[in-house]
């Protein structure tokens, strides 16, 4: 049989109808906060992949994602959200022996030398410091995208003070065996792309972010390249 083209045209226009009047009852049911809330890709600038090729000796195992064959797909954030840590200041656990600490806040993260901060071996941070307290949906942190590698120990901590003792809360943790002494992780270790990592920050209202790593697949060292933390922008 064939098949009708002008009662399938007949169908789509009343399922078009039927659609349309199901958004306007969903919209009116649901009230002008959930509007405000509408959802769009985050608008992270991914910087240029490295030209350095695939290292033949990547680790594996049960814990560790697979390289990444293509991007992730985009993280939806609510609309208008901004990189609120753009030029804020970031501390550190030890004092960086190449960069400064401004870089880590400073939009650099090219896959170059002069744009990765590196600090000694062991159980490392960096922190941003918001400047107040927002509502975050996403931090984006690049460690070190020259070569592909897993970093150790990848922990995400927000918190109310500087000193990580109000309100802390966890949001990504992959270190299996507690090492690092903040709790079992369960979450998975990665490989780092130009396109960093984003973690979702689930709304959690907090001003200061944390960001540990205990050495690389490739080095003991650490580094740190930017933290992005979105948030929509204050008032
Ligand atoms: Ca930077």
């Amino acid at each position: 049989m064939k098949p009708n083209p002008r009662a399938s045209r007949r169908s789509l226009a009343t399922a078009t109808a039927l659609g349309a009047a199901l958004v306007l009852m969903n919209v009116s049911a649901v009230g002008p906060s959930a509007i405000a809330a509408e959802l769009a890709p985050l608008p992270v600038k991914p910087p240029s992949p490295t030209l350095k090729g695939t290292p033949s000796d990547l680790p594996s195992g049960p814990n560790v994602e697979p390289p990444p064959e293509k991007p992730a797909p985009p993280f939806m954030a609510p609309k208008g959200v901004v990189n609120v840590a753009a030029g804020k200041k970031a501390t550190s656990s030890t004092k960086p022996f190449t960069g400064t600490l401004s870089q880590i806040t400073d939009g650099l993260k090219e896959p170059e030398d002069d744009h990765v901060v590196e600090m000694r071996r062991g159980k490392q941070w960096v922190q941003v410091d918001l400047g107040e307290p927002a509502t975050l949906y996403a931090i984006v942190v690049w460690h070190d995208h020259r070569f592909l590698q897993v970093f150790k120990d990848v922990i995400i901590l927000v918190a109310d003070d500087p000193d990580f003792t109000q309100n802390v809360q966890t949001l990504y943790n992959n270190d299996v065996d507690n090492s690092a002494g903040l709790g079992i992780g369960t979450d998975k270790e990665y490989f780092e792309t130009n396109r960093g990592r984003t973690f979702d920050a689930k709304g959690v209202v907090s001003r200061y972010v944390r960001c540990y790593t205990a050495g690389s697949s490739l080095s003991s060292l650490n580094v740190c390249q930017e933290i992005e933390v979105y948030a929509l922008p204050a008032k």
